[in-house]
């Protein structure tokens, strides 16, 4: 513990050879102990459904952490976001309990959704995470009205759009789309749209489903400010993030980003041969693991050793294991609790 807060002292001091701005070094080591355990929570989950432990479906957000990370540690406490099913990680980094989400896999009613969403639903309203949505493209409008709603009602908080690249293909995405571009006018949407390209939606390439490669580019039909970046390294999203959330913050207009990241793993627990890419691709990708990325920045800055990596691991494997332990050992929701926070 004394070795962490010496290591987060160390991170107010602008260190890097590269030239990194100290904010996006402050608290760099949490965020990096926030990637390391939500990648070990998506390996557990993985093994978790192999045992029949979850039902319904399970996609994991391996390979892509630097982006929620990045995005979420520039979120003031009283923004909100909203993601699709791939969502453990924005719920983790976000800081709900890892137990509370595994016990929600599990279909328990300790869960975070009390048992009743599964892995594509986590919702925590009291962090601001406005869900975890399992149908494509439909959480776009409801973020978009929820940005509209956050600056009618006179505050400056922001609202995050996560979305996927498959996403951008469904009438979901472009209607919001446009009404954020009309309410930008205003100064009425302050929302930031945050592309999580990873190359595919589910067996489908961007190239095979997109007309333009540059998905980014697409925003100017709605004229919404847009640019593109590399996902993979956290200390970069997390500057672009500071930038774009500031500016969403005092213009009250959209903004949107693509970002350029990969999903190590399969579209979903049944997509085990991945038969649309080549192996060789996966792992040229893993090449430029985020976490790798982020490890290898800090102890560049002397602000992470070896026993810091060591400990930072063993306490994410206790956090995990502690969080199976109590998915397990939770209840199932009541029968009593099926007409529960239904709103007809
Ligand atoms: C409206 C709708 N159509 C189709 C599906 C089936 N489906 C589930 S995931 C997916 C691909 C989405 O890809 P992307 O938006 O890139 O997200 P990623 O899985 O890459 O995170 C599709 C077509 C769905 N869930 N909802
Ligand atoms: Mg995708």
């Amino acid at each position: 513990m004394a070795e962490t807060s010496r290591a987060q002292a160390r991170a107010t001091q602008p260190v890097t050879k590269d030239g990194a701005a100290p904010a996006e070094l402050r608290d760099a080591v949490r965020w990096y102990a926030g990637m390391v355990l939500a990648r070990r929570f998506e390996d557990e989950a993985e093994r978790a459904f192999r045992r029949g432990k979850i039902g319904g479906y399970l996609h994991v957000y391996t390979g892509q952490e630097a982006v929620a990370a990045g995005w979420l540690a520039e979120l003031r406490s009283d923004d909100i976001f909203f993601t699709a099913y791939r969502d453990h990680a924005h719920a983790l980094l976000r800081g709900s309990p890892p137990g509370a989400v595994m016990a929600e896999l599990f279909g328990k009613a300790t869960g975070l959704a009390k048992g009743k969403g599964g892995s594509m639903h986590l919702f925590d309203v009291s962090r601001g995470f406005y869900g975890g949505y399992g149908i494509v493209g439909g959480h776009i409008p409801l973020a978009t009205g929820a940005a509209y709603a956050l600056r009618y009602s006179g505050t400056d908080r922001v609202c995050l759009c996560f979305l996927g690249d498959g996403a951008m293909n469904s009438g979901a995405f472009h209607e919001p789309a446009n009404m954020a571009g009309l309410w930008g006018r205003d100064g009425l949407c302050p929302i930031v749209y945050i592309v999580e390209n990873n190359q595919y939606g589910m067996g489908t390439s961007v190239s095979r489903a997109s007309a333009v490669a540059d998905l980014a580019s697409r925003f100017a039909a709605y004229a919404i400010d847009h640019e593109r970046a590399d996902g993979m390294d956290f200390l970069a999203v997390r500057a672009l993030a500071r930038r774009a959330i500031e500016r969403v913050r005092s213009t009250g207009r959209p903004h949107a980003v693509e970002m350029l990241t990969y999903r190590f793993a399969g579209h979903g627990a049944a997509d085990l041969f991945q038969p649309y890419r080549p192996k060789d691709e996966v792992s040229q990708a893993r090449g430029r693991d985020p976490i790798l990325i982020l490890e290898r920045q800090l102890r560049k800055a002397a602000l992470l050793s070896d026993a810091d990596v060591a400990r930072i691991h063993e306490e994410a494997e206790r956090a995990i294991a502690e969080a199976v332990r109590f998915a397990e050992e939770s209840p199932e929701p009541p029968a009593t609790d099926l007409d529960a926070d239904i709103h007809a």
